[in-house]
């Protein structure tokens, strides 16, 4: 408010500007995330070029339309006048490179897709709206219609599973990590870890090169467990997904329970106190400049992905879900740890183009399961909602031949890599609860299908499932 006052007080022609924008002018910061390959940049680049296309478009495919209805006002006409996307301006966020990632995918002899970063990006789209009632319209006249800035912001799941060690003590979550840790698969992936800490006597001295090393041993332990694994409760975020913050002091500590109090001059009191610095530091760096400013959120998730990983990892990456679920639901029944009430959480499941029609509203039962498996994740179920949806849509629905007088539903694609499209089956989704009997099966990994052949263009529309529901959902009562 301070700067809006010197301003107005020093009279000059930005006053005008200033009153204008905070009569005319709402921002709605939407935080975009979900972990590594759950779809964030594609999710992005089909939002923005869709709505890009609602009022560039050549009008000749209407790829939004439940979403163009909740825009469109009595007399039949699009209140959505235009889109933008806003300059960076002088933003500490790297801009997310939605041209550059936008013309990867529509390179004409090889589409590809974007190369995954786990850098925050932000973008932000100005949209030009008529107003939706007659006093509204009456204040158009005069001020000119009303400006939404939608302020998107891409950044690395994992951060989320900070959340919960924020409200922990460096004894709760050693004890809780080392818990974990010794049981299967964890415990074959983290031998020279726990090998180490064996070897540590409970009162050694503080030590730099201790903790580095502890560090860089327990830092190994979690990527073998993403890697080899597809393990996903992987704490702290961080550690694997550093962002610009790279790899700090600050980050060099580990689990350790054996120590018995953080006595001064010990490396137990050295890995306590770097703990509660990383505390400090997620919150400076990230929740409370950030994550705190966020009215709304979209959590994705590869669902599939986990569900074919095997028991083991989709047990591990539900356990990820309903923590982060159990964070949301606190922080949606009000204001908690940053002051700020949220207002909507979406999750969604996505990559629904991977199994047919019929099976897609499993996936987003499946994923409510995932969300609610933690203590707590029910919470306050208001301003939370469950979606599946396909970004870029690279299949098509079909039946297969029918044998025995059954017929099949598959999806046709092509993978990437290959020219020519085949039908796809990749399997049953149980809805919901995944029944012993699920497991016996073989696992496999989806291939990577090819992305379909997009128009040149930055404003041309994006094929996808579901997108146009979801942002009704999301930002519609905001427009
Ligand atoms: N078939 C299909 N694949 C998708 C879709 N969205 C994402 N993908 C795949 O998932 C990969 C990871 O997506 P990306 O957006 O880079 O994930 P991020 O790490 O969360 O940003 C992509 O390279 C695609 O192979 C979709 O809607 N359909
Ligand atoms: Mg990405």
């Amino acid at each position: 408010m301070s700067d809006v006052w010197n301003t107005l007080v020093h009279g000059t022609v930005a006053a005008r500007d200033v009153v204008w924008d905070l009569a005319n002018v709402d921002t709605v910061r939407l935080g975009v995330t979900g972990l590594s390959g759950a779809g964030k940049t594609v999710f992005l680049v089909s939002l923005i070029s869709n709505l890009l296309a609602l009022v560039r478009g050549t009008g000749a495919v209407d790829s939004l339309p439940r979403f163009r209805k909740t825009l469109t006002d009595e007399s039949g006409q699009l209140r959505l006048l235009d889109v933008k996307i806003e300059s960076a301006g002088p933003s500490r966020v790297p801009r997310f490179a939605f041209e550059a990632f936008r013309a990867t995918l529509a390179q004409p002899e090889r589409p590809a897709w974007p190369v995954g970063t786990d850098k925050p990006a932000q973008i932000v789209l100005r949209l030009t709206l008529k107003a939706r009632s007659t006093l509204g319209r009456w204040k158009d006249t005069f001020l000119g219609p009303r400006i939404v800035r939608l302020e998107l912001f891409d950044y690395p799941g994992e951060w989320l599973l900070d959340l919960p060690l924020l409200e922990q003590s460096y004894q709760d979550w050693s004890a809780e990590t080392l818990r974990l840790l010794n049981e299967e698969p964890r415990a074959a992936l983290s031998v020279a870890f726990r090998a180490f800490l064996g070897a540590l006597s409970p009162g050694a001295p503080a030590d730099d090169r201790t903790a580095e090393h502890g560090f860089e041993l327990y830092r190994d332990a979690l990527r073998r467990c993403r890697r080899e694994a597809e393990l996903r409760w992987l704490q702290p975020g961080r550690f694997l997904t550093p962002g610009p913050w790279g790899d700090v002091p600050l980050h060099h500590f580990f689990p350790w329970t054996d120590a018995p109090g953080p006595l001064p001059g010990t490396l137990a009191r050295q890995l306590h106190e770097r703990f509660e610095a990383y505390k400090r530091e997620i919150r400076e760096t990230f929740f409370e400049p950030y994550f705190s400013a966020f009215d709304r959120q979209v959590v994705l998730v590869d669902v599939l992905g986990a569900l074919f990983a095997g028991c083991t990892a989709f047990d591990d990456t539900s356990r990820a879900l309903g923590r982060i679920g159990a964070s949301y639901a606190k922080q949606l029944s009000g204001g908690w740890l940053f002051g700020r009430k949220i207002q909507h959480v979406a999750f969604v499941a996505t990559k629904a183009d991977y199994v047919d029609d019929l099976q897609r509203p499993h996936l987003q039962a499946m994923l409510e399961k995932m969300v609610e498996s933690a203590p707590g994740a029910h919470g306050n179920a208001l301003g939370r909602s469950f979606h599946f949806v396909s970004s870029l849509r690279c299949t098509s629905d079909a039946n297969a031949p029918a044998k025995d007088g059954v017929v099949t539903r598959v999806v046709m694609g092509t993978k990437l890599g290959e020219e020519h499209q085949r039908a796809f089956y990749p399997g049953i989704v149980p809805a919901g609860d995944v029944p012993a009997v699920f497991w016996t099966k073989p696992f496999f990994v989806l291939p990577k299908l090819r992305p379909p052949l997009l128009q040149p263009g930055d404003a041309s529309p994006v094929d996808h499932i579901n997108l146009d529901s979801l942002l009704v959902d999301l930002i519609g009562d905001a427009l």
